[in-house]
């Protein structure tokens, strides 16, 4: 398993919408691993192929808490197929947007059909912090990014801030 450099916006990459994968093969099942590594490494909740440079639909989650035991889950070819009418609002960070912090509106619940890690579809329903997690993650392979649902004012502010920053070198690319 590998730790691999992710991407920090404002960055091309991440505004790609990602392609399909056609099966979960032994390469994607050890980029899915070498995703729940890199994740655990930074550390955050959940990482999209887009944010390592691989434009493929692949999503990796672990919303266990703290002194729980881990609760990783494989995603390839997630497709939210029900979300529910009542929406939660959630303070979200993104690995992509260091140091950038605010609240985003969304389904509570959704029911997410996908690939797993053996090629088999399955079907879960989320509520509460994974629900979040998940759409959060979908969005990246849509090349949406959560500052992108809030207002134009405070998304160029928070890009803009991530420029300089890169720029400055206390960042990386
Ligand atoms: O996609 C990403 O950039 C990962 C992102 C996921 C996410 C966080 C919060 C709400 C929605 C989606 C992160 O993991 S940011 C880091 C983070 O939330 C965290 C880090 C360490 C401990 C606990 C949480
Ligand atoms: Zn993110």
């Amino acid at each position: 398993m590998a730790v691999l450099p992710i991407i920090v916006a404002p960055d091309p990459r991440l505004k790609r919408k990602a392609d399909p994968v056609e099966a979960v093969d032994a390469d994607i099942a050890r980029l899915m691993d070498d995703m729940l590594e890199t994740m655990y490494a930074a550390p955050g909740i959940g990482l999209a192929a887009p944010q390592i440079g691989v434009l493929k639909r692949v999503i990796v989650v672990d919303v266990a808490r703290e002194g729980n035991p881990p609760a990783p889950m494989r995603l390839a070819n997630p497709e939210v197929v029900w979300e529910s009418e009542d929406t939660n609002v959630h303070e979200e960070g993104c690995l992509s947007l260091p140091e950038m912090y605010d609240n985003v509106v969304r389904p509570a619940r959704v029911r997410v059909r996908y690939l797993d890690r053996d090629n088999v579809t399955q079907e879960i329903e989320a509520d509460g912090l994974l629900a979040t997690c998940i759409q959060h993650e979908i969005d990246h392979l849509n090349g949406t990014l959560f500052v992108d649902h809030l207002s134009t004012v405070k998304r160029n502010m928070m890009l803009r801030k991530l420029q300089k920053r890169k720029k400055s070198g206390t960042l990386a690319a």
